[in-house]
């Protein structure tokens, strides 16, 4: 049979060659690369079976490990929309990992009985991977599992993670969302901006230049081919691209370093107040910052973004004139003074998600448009068919005004800008480049709309952190009895306080996080609230 032929192949060309338990988490599977031959192997398996599941709709496997380091690497699936792999998959992909050569066939057997899979229709997988050294031949041993299941595959090979999300969408909507090739990727995003852009580059105090930092990792691959599509509308000076070289990726540069850290990346020479850009290991993140002429470091991440983009698309669709629900999504972790800025100030719902892209994607899609981002900088903005349609309508109807024929142009190339499949931190970046050209903005202009609460982020190390469970989107915790008694009436005694606790989901601590109206005060009230847990 088909799946005892896939078995020999796996013992022969890609035998698992350890014993360690590896979970396909959030990021999927991610671990040091030398453990991951069978593990890819056995998912370009896997997604031929989902596809098959799925009507035999296209799915997408990616291989990279995101910001983490260079030794690293990791194997995540796309489902047919662009979301990510369904839950219930996400155990099919952990047992069919971890299971022995010799049982191969049987795990295989279990999940096509079980799901009801006919496997003599033909599954279709798009296969995309990171610059990473080991990414070429883990690809290739995904390659090898699509073709042992008879899959059809189209191996993309360098793109960054939301491309891979952008094509299985174009795929499986038959091009309604554009044409599944890398050059109509950018195609669309770049002619949307530069018609947003007009002729004007400059504007009030918005300079076109930004200095970015691809993290020498696939976004500053990909930011070239925009550079060039874009030309002088923004001046793009790449730096951090230096992907050939061993060593470098992800290190001491890219968002989640810059955002860590809080402190500039190495190898972009520092200009005072200059407006700078920094993106993760496979472009699905994307920070901004600047050092003022003290030297000081400016940081605007996720949450910036987030209220930017919503305060800007919120005036645009009052301007159409259309009814439209129009909400952000923000954890727990979104600084206060955002949520009270947005909310109160711009007056956009916000809604409250637990932590995770996941949960933050699945409540934006209730929203007719949705915009969501994590203060890490992964985010995006979503709309509905009924709003599409809406638009389509609306800007062929004669009784609308000139300026909400305007506002309506404007918010369908928007549209058209924004990679509405997952966070895309280069489609992001030149919303936000968007957003401040059309204010006349600088980085300082964006920065003073709102003051941020001090806080603090404290991690304890407990026996098990499992014990602590949350519920109202992490805000209260349930479980261990009194312990959010605890938390409340230490929070009462200050000014502007809030904190919560959560396991996380990646590291073995629970998480401290607390907000009060000085610094001293939030890393006193973090403390006190850490004592609690401990
Ligand atoms: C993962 C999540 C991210 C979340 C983070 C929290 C995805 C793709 N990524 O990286 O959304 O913010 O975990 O980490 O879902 P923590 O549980 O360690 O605090
Ligand atoms: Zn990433």
């Amino acid at each position: 049979t088909l799946q005892k032929s896939v078995t020999a192949i796996a013992a022969k060309n890609h035998p698992k060659n350890h014993s360690k338990t590896i979970q396909y988490g959030t990021a999927g599977f991610r671990t040091v690369a030398t453990d991951l031959d069978h593990v890819v192997f056995r998912m370009g398996v896997l997604s031929v079976l989902r596809s098959l599941k799925c009507n035999c709709q296209t799915i997408g496997l990616m291989i990279t490990a995101s910001h983490n380091k260079e030794e690293d690497n990791g194997v995540k699936i796309v489902d047919p929309m662009g979301e990510m792999l369904e839950q219930s998959w996400e155990e099919l992909a952990t047992e069919l990992a971890n299971v022995g050569d010799d049982k191969l066939d049987t795990v295989i057997n279990d999940i096509v009985e079980k799901q009801n899979i006919d496997l003599s229709k033909t599954g279709s997988v798009f296969v995309g991977q990171d610059t990473r050294p080991s990414s070429d031949s883990l690809a290739r041993a995904a390659l090898t599992g699509i073709a042992a299941l008879s899959g059809i595959v189209k191996d993309y090979g360098i793109v960054t993670t939301p491309m891979l999300h952008f094509f299985v969408t174009c795929q499986n909507t038959n091009e309604a969302y554009g044409k599944a090739t890398a050059d109509s990727y950018i195609k669309k995003i770049s002619s949307a901006f530069l018609k947003l852009r007009g002729d004007t580059y400059e504007k009030g105090k918005y300079k076109p230049e930004i200095q970015f930092d691809g993290a020498n990792g696939v976004g500053s691959v990909i930011i070239k081919d925009f550079a060039k599509a874009i030309g002088d509308a923004l001046k793009i000076n790449i730096n951090n691209d230096r992907v050939n070289e061993l060593g470098v990726l992800n290190k001491d540069c890219g968002a989640e370093y810059v955002k860590t850290q809080q402190k500039p990346p190495k190898g972009v020479a520092v200009v005072a107040n200059a407006r700078c850009v920094s993106v993760d290991g496979d472009a699905d993140r994307v920070v901004y910052y600047y050092v003022d002429a003290d030297d000081k470091f400016h940081l605007l991440d996720g949450d910036r973004i987030a209220t930017l983009v919503a305060g800007y698309i919120m005036e645009v669709v009052k301007k159409t004139g259309l009814e439209v629900n129009l909400g952000l999504v923000q954890t727990a972790y979104a600084n206060g003074s955002s949520t009270a800025y947005i909310s109160e100030k711009l007056n956009v719902p916000v809604a409250c998600v637990s932590t995770g892209v996941k949960n933050l994607h699945r409540k934006a899609v209730e929203f007719d448009i949705g915009i969501y981002f994590e203060a890490n900088g992964h985010g995006t903005i979503t709309f509905s068919d009924k709003v599409k349609d809406k638009l389509d309508r609306e800007l062929t109807n004669p009784s609308s005004t000139k300026s909400q024929l305007a506002a309506m142009k404007e918010l369908a190339l928007l549209i058209n800008l924004i990679n509405e499949t997952v966070g895309d931190a280069l489609s992001d970046m030149l919303l936000v480049e968007t957003v401040l050209h059309a204010r006349g903005w600088n980085i300082q202009d964006w920065e003073n709309t709102y003051e941020d609460l001090p806080n603090r982020l404290l991690k304890v190390i407990v026996k098990d952190r499992n014990v602590v469970e949350t519920t109202d989107a992490n805000r209260k915790c349930t479980s261990p009895a009194g312990v959010q008694d605890a938390i409340d009436e230490v929070v009462k005694k200050f000014k502007n306080g809030r904190s919560f606790i959560r396991a996380s989901g990646t590291e073995d601590v629970v998480r401290v996080y607390a907000e009060a109206d000085t610094q001293e005060n939030a890393d006193h009230l973090a403390n006190l609230v850490k004592k609690i847990v401990e």
